[in-house]
């Protein structure tokens, strides 16, 4: 009880801490961002009635069981368990559970009034080498099954992402993972295959791949994400993109002539991309930044909505290292999406990059590219920073790069598939004073003011909204240290217990009238 009040009386400490705290992150923030407003209200938040709302997750980060009911290992857990790769050394052996606490988890969003509900499959639970001619794991589908049930019957939409990073380790181990572009293709188109058949009566959204960016350049460019292969880097990222823009088109082509009819449902690709502002006034780093959001988000959209990597991509990557698509595949490609799915957090400033360039074949993916990415212009971060050491605040960016995807590919549909903060050195918070989000609430309510302008006063085509994250969970490289969950998880309690976050409060009010 004495402990109690203790924890109480200092959390309360925290609290006047914390309003003093944020008072100066406004202030400080206005003198950077003049757009941003001064009073927060649920009136920026305007949206059609039909707009949906959601709350985002992935399987390695949340589910754990990662070796019960026969689940296969995936590059993920090879790699986490690999010291010196995660922050800690830990994994997601365990992770929030989600596995076994799906129902309490339902429940838990239920009370939220949450309505939408990204979630990913983990390939090797239903599939444990990855390759279907080895035998699908039953237990792994009635896993999916059951937690689809569940979400429907708590009446929450369901998307389903089926690749969130976690590619079976034997395909890796045999193919080269997704250096290789035939058995693999195969192996995913299969893979998709048995999800729409299991599990697409129930599920009406579809995203093929979570940007395929970070798997092309940091997981087989650099050594920051699985699998770290970083032999040959001046090709390896072209070739995986290549095999999972290709993956992608199969997994479409299979939905639209099999199952799309009678499932009724929509299939698309989530991308991340950042907006730029150019680091000086001066046209060659206006240049630079269309240059980067092309070698960004570009690299994947165009082959979809156009058929064919950008122009600018040709002319860069020299040396024969981009591959070039077949004229059936640039046919595949074309038009492969009914959506396109935008992961959005932070933007930043870019330059030109003048300095001499190392010879051809020694070039990096970022040397191609020629420019220089900054948080800072003149000593002056573009907005508070927040736990991550990429994330800075600023709102404004959201609006930006929803106008640019309009622009130049005109989609029918965008959906926000994932946005979201992680506070500052929230994991070193008592829990009472890290569920006094306010951090994180202000980055919503600002960010959601934003996309509001996009879609009301801009005409920009987003129909769904999804906050990352549904719960703090498993933040890849940064472990469990960085949360960016609206509801908390108590890693140090036995039963991994969940706390509501004020801000997963505000949001369930922002949802209110879209129900
Ligand atoms: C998303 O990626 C992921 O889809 C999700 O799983 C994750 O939990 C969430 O973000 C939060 O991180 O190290 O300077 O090269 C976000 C986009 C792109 C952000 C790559 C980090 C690396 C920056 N990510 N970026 S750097």
């Amino acid at each position: 009880m004495l402990f109690r009040d203790t924890m109480e009386s200092s959390a309360m400490v925290g609290v006047l801490l914390l309003i003093g705290i944020s008072t100066l992150l406004i202030l400080g923030e206005n003198q950077v961002i003049k757009a941003s407003p001064n009073k927060r209200s649920l009136d920026d938040l305007v949206f059609p009635k039909d707009f949906r709302f959601g709350v985002a997750t992935a399987a390695y980060q949340i589910e754990g069981a990662y070796n019960e009911d026969g689940r296969g290992m995936s590059i993920w857990d090879i790699w986490s368990h690999i010291p010196g790769k995660i922050y800690m050394n830990q994994t997601g052996d365990v992770a929030d559970d989600h596995y076994h606490k799906v129902r309490e988890d339902v429940e838990m969003m239920k009370s939220l009034r949450v309505k939408n509900y990204r979630m990913s499959i983990s390939w090797s639970r239903v599939i444990p080498t990855g390759l279907i001619k080895d035998g699908i794991n039953q237990k792994g589908i009635d896993h999916y099954d059951r937690e689809i049930n569940m979400l429907v019957n708590a009446g929450i939409n369901v998307a389903v992402t089926l690749y969130h990073w976690d590619l079976p380790q034997h395909l890796q181990d045999l193919y080269g993972g997704w250096l290789n572009s035939n058995e693999v293709v195969e192996a995913f188109r299969d893979y998709a295959d048995l999800c729409f058949a299991k599990f697409g009566d129930r599920v009406k959204d579809w995203i093929t791949f979570n940007e395929p960016f970070v798997t092309s350049v940091q997981g087989y460019g650099n050594e920051g994400m699985a699998p770290g292969s970083t032999n040959s880097s001046t090709v390896s990222p072209y070739l995986a993109t290549h095999s999972q823009l290709l993956s992608h088109a199969v997994a479409v082509k299979v939905y639209r002539d099999k199952y799309q009819k009678h499932q009724n449902g929509r299939i698309g690709i989530t991308l991340n991309s950042n907006f730029y502002y150019p680091l000086t006034n001066t046209q060659a780093d206006y240049v630079a930044c269309e240059r980067a959001l092309l070698f960004g988000f570009g690299w994947f959209a165009d082959p979809v909505f156009f058929g064919d990597y950008p122009q600018v991509m040709k002319d860069f990557v020299e040396g024969g290292r981009l591959p070039q698509f077949t004229p059936e595949q640039k046919k595949l490609l074309k038009g492969s999406v009914d959506f396109i799915g935008l992961n959005h957090y932070t933007s930043n400033y870019i330059g030109n990059r003048d300095t001499p360039l190392p010879p051809v074949y020694q070039r990096t993916f970022n040397d191609d590219q020629r420019t220089i990415g900054s948080s800072y212009k003149n000593g002056v971060p573009i907005g508070p920073q927040a736990d991550s050491d990429w994330l800075y605040v600023y709102a404004p960016g959201i609006r930006s790069i929803l106008n640019w995807i309009q622009h130049r590919y005109q989609p029918k549909m965008i959906y926000v598939t994932e946005n979201g903060v992680d506070v500052p050195n929230e994991s070193d918070m008592p829990i009472q004073q890290a569920l006094n989000d306010t951090f994180r609430q202000n980055y919503i309510h600002d960010y959601l003011a934003e996309v509001s302008k996009a879609v009301m006063q801009d005409g920009v085509n987003v129909k769904a909204y999804y906050v990352w994250s549904l719960m703090d969970n498993f933040e890849w490289a940064n472990g469990y240290r960085c949360r960016f969950g609206i509801v908390y998880v108590d890693y140090k309690s036995s039963n991994l217990d969940r706390h509501i976050k004020n801000s997963a409060k505000y949001y369930s009010q922002v949802i209110k009238p879209y129900q």
